[in-house]
């Protein structure tokens, strides 16, 4: 046998890495565990509200004792996925389909979980929970593992709908307290210009250093849009998003041909596949990801796919709780394109309590990576007790 055939032999390659096939952790076990949390100051937006973050914690234990984690927030107007669906799936179809398995079993698990069509974060809870025991098992930081591009990212604020002088203190509060310059801002309410006034409102109250974008969550139609859009000229905004719904076809290919700047899809593109085809179709010029959704693995699919498009790829958020908020921000930065915008990781803060142990923190209007193995946090047991509802 000559070297390159023996270094060819898959066993002795694994033995020489240090990893023996059998002796890789396997998952022995998938939780689904729905709690509750209130918010203190509930989101309102086109196409539905926030008071509660009804949430699903999901637990995966490993053969060697480790325990990944990450979470599921429900978004019924999104995705038609609840808290009971998620846990159901989860329960009954996607643990059986990965127990089992080793962590390394990553294409296998991908390909067993795509049997199932939807149940977007139901299926990216897990996948980001297995990242999360993948990096503790070896010391390793996810963050890391997926590329460690750069320690921080610089945070959006998501605004709910209020009136313009509420939406523009918010604003100036937020910018105060934790020197956040850069706002998403909710509209698609009618007449439309109850929400260009809100928009004028915060550009005044701010100046014209800051970032301001808007996210209309399917509420107007294309022609509102247009409207918006020209209306909303001398705001200086750096984006749009989701105006109008992607299927009025050729009405959002219209809206989006004649817009001055990006318009990024976000619930119309939850799916690499639909990525593509709404870049191809006209019917977006940029893209949100949402590690909510896509988990880890097919979020690094969606920034390719922004790379090779050449289009913006924005951090996006699923009204994350903390430790969503940690698995955007270990994404967000992992990456060049993701790292270049504002993310948006800053709605936990309307939270009334949150179940991690050690609170996230925003300084200077950034958010700085945990390096620790894994996600690099840890859940507060005492926490959890309190807040499951399935105890
Ligand atoms: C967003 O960017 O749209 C509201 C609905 C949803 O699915 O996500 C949020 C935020
Ligand atoms: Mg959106």
């Amino acid at each position: 046998m000559t070297e390159i055939d023996t270094l060819l032999t898959a066993d002795v390659s694994l033995e020489r890495s240090g990893l023996q096939a059998a002796a890789l952790p396997k998952i022995v076990s998938v939780e689904a565990i729905p709690y509750a949390i209130p918010y203190a100051k509930p989101l309102h937006f086109a196409s539905g509200s926030i008071d509660v973050a009804d949430n699903v914690l999901v637990r995966v234990r490993t053969s060697d004792g480790v325990t990944g984690i990450a979470e599921a927030p429900p978004r019924p107007y999104t995705y038609g996925e609840t808290q009971a669906s998620i846990v159901a799936v989860i329960d009954q179809i996607f643990a059986p389909a990965v127990v089992g398995l080793t962590i390394l079993d990553r294409a296998t698990i991908r390909q067993r979980l795509s049997r199932t069509v939807g149940n977007p974060t139901a299926k990216a809870a897990i996948d980001m929970a297995l990242w999360d025991a993948w990096g503790k098992t070896i010391g390793t930081s996810v963050h890391r593992l997926l590329g460690g591009f750069t320690d921080r990212l610089r945070v959006s604020h998501m605004l709910g709908f209020d009136d313009p002088a509420v939406v523009a203190a918010e604003a100036v509060e937020l910018r105060e307290s934790l020197g956040i310059t850069s706002f998403k801002i909710k509209v698609g309410r009618r007449p439309v210009h109850l929400d260009v006034e809100v928009c004028r409102a915060v550009r005044e109250a701010l100046g014209s250093h800051a970032e301001l974008y808007v996210d209309g969550n399917r509420g107007w139609t294309a022609a509102e849009s247009a409207q918006a859009v020209r209306m909303l000229e001398g705001v200086g905004l750096s984006r749009v998003e989701e105006l109008c719904p992607a299927d009025d076809v050729l009405g959002r290919r219209w809206l989006v041909s004649q817009c001055p700047i990006p318009f990024v899809a976000d619930e119309s593109a939850p799916t690499p596949a639909d990525v593509v085809r709404e870049l191809l179709a006209g019917a977006a010029t940029g893209v949100s990801i949402k590690t909510a959704r896509t988990g880890f693995t097919d979020s690094l699919r969606v920034s390719h796919l922004a790379e090779a498009f050449g289009v913006e790829a924005v951090i996006g958020n699923q009204i994350d709780a903390q430790l969503g908020t940690v698995c955007s921000l270990t994404f967000g930065a992992s990456q060049e394109i993701t790292s270049r915008s504002a993310a948006e990781l800053s709605n936990y803060l309307d939270m009334a309590d949150d179940l991690l142990a050690e609170p996230l923190h925003i300084e200077d209007g950034c958010m700085i990576v945990r390096d620790g193995p894994g996600l690099g946090v840890e859940l507060d047991p005492e926490k959890v007790a309190h807040y499951r509802l399935d105890a």
